[in-house]
């Protein structure tokens, strides 16, 4: 989607700092922390929110689940991490390309 900022990010247009990339996903560190650590995990593929997701997306959404501890532990949160997926504006999400949160350390806030 041209007008969507995380596809952006995808495309190298707009600069992120990287936690995680291969052919499918992309993790990067949230630009307005809500814990000492904050990134999201994004699929490549733009879909709007958890809402538009089909069987389509059934392996993308495992994979990205699966992803979460492991990238995780890599960042430090060794004793646990709290995972978060807003999803409609009812829902606070405020980027309509769908990311899972993921935040750790001293005392993360809920999104
Ligand atoms: P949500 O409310 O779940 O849609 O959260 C969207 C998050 O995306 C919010 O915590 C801030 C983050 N964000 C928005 N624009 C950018 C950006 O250009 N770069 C990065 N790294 N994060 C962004």
């Amino acid at each position: 989607m041209s007008d969507c900022i995380f596809c952006k990010i995808v495309a190298g247009q707009i600069p992120s700092k990287k936690v995680y990339e291969d052919d499918d996903v992309l993790a990067f560190h949230d630009i307005n922390p809500a814990a000492p650590v904050h990134f999201m995990i994004i699929p490549k593929v733009h879909v709007d929110s958890l809402s538009e997701c089909t069987d389509a997306h059934r392996d993308i959404l495992g994979k990205i689940l699966l992803l979460a501890p492991k990238l995780a532990m890599e960042q430090g949160l060794s004793t646990g991490f709290r995972t978060s997926i807003n999803t409609g504006k009812g829902g606070g999400q405020e980027v309509f390309h769908l990311h899972v949160h993921v935040l750790g350390g001293s005392g993360p806030r809920p999104l």
